[in-house]
């Protein structure tokens, strides 16, 4: 053949086979019971028909929760009193942004998207992320709620850092969708593990841990114990392997497999999310009692996912 019409015919044939993949019926899936986040993300997914609207949107509703107490306002704070944030977004074209050490900000995923629309960078962290989110109109406000306060204050009694005690109720968000297109999007927000250390960063603003997106293949999400998210860049590694073939269920379970053979993994949480171009959907954890929540066709479930342990 010659060389020009083999380029025809494999674009013609690429042309197809995206078509095929592509799921116009929006999907929206989140980490834990996050049943109020998937049908806000839905239904803004429907208006404007864009993926990256509707994780923008899930995001938004933990956030602004005062008794959400791994995300945005009413956070746990960190050891020395303070809600820090860390956030990240990417759309379908590979474009990312995120937020770190972010204080103030009742929505750290908003400016996460601002820093990935308006700026030339992907990520901004604590000072500079707040001049800049103050420089996009968002307001400074107290993200310590009393009850959090409190919890801190109860802490400080022991001022233990003990996050394997914590694997039973994580609510770090992390979201994918695929959009009207059949375009894919992820985010993640958090205000990290409790009682972390002063300016501790962990995976949720880094993008192919917490998130990553790839539209030829689909996207992955991750929450738990940051540390080993970061230390196997899980998020990345689950569409790597989406890539070279296995369904969402199965690069979910090759990505924990990844942590639970090097790693401790019977003190800590990791449970990993991933859907497909074609909307199938995988869910791993290491410990049970990981679930996620799903929209799609107008309904919303929560789903227990499978674990290792
Ligand atoms: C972190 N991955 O900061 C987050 C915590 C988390 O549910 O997911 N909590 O390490």
């Amino acid at each position: 053949m010659r060389r020009r019409s083999f380029l025809q015919t494999a674009s013609l044939l690429g042309v197809a086979g995206t078509m095929k993949t592509q799921n116009p019926e929006p999907v929206i899936i989140a980490t834990w019971k996050n049943e109020a986040g998937t049908k806000a993300g839905y239904e803004k997914i429907l208006q404007t028909g864009k993926a990256l609207d509707g994780v923008e949107a899930g995001a938004w509703v933990p956030e602004a929760n005062p008794e959400e107490t791994t995300v945005g306002y009413g956070g746990y704070p960190d050891r020395d009193g303070h809600v820090t944030l860390d956030a990240c977004i990417m759309d379908h074209l590979g474009n990312a942004g995120s937020v770190t050490f972010l204080e103030g900000i009742m929505h750290p995923i908003s400016v996460a998207r601002a820093v990935m629309e308006k700026t030339p960078h992907v990520m901004l962290s604590g000072e500079g992320a707040l001049q800049f989110a103050l420089s996009q109109g968002f307001k400074k406000e107290n993200l310590l709620t009393e009850k959090s306060r409190k919890a801190w204050e109860e802490w400080k009694k022991v001022a233990k850092y003990e996050p394997k005690v914590n694997i039973e109720r994580h609510d770090t968000i992390g979201l994918l969708a695929l959009g009207k297109a059949g375009e894919i999007a992820g985010a993640c927000s958090t205000s990290g593990m409790a009682f972390k250390m002063h300016g501790r960063v962990g995976d949720s603003p880094i993008i192919g841990g917490a998130v990553f997106c790839d539209d030829e293949v689909g996207g992955a999400c991750a929450t738990g114990l940051g540390e080993f998210v970061m230390k196997t860049l899980g998020s990345f590694l689950i569409v790597e392997f989406m890539r070279q073939g296995m369904s969402p269920q199965q690069a979910c379970e090759a990505a924990i497999m990844r942590i639970v053979k090097r790693y401790k993994y019977q003190e800590f949480q990791v449970g990993y999310l991933a859907i497909n171009k074609k909307g199938d959907v995988g869910a791993f954890a290491i410990q049970k009692g990981f679930s996620y929540t799903i929209t799609k066709n107008g309904k919303t479930q929560v789903i227990e996912s499978a674990a290792y342990m």
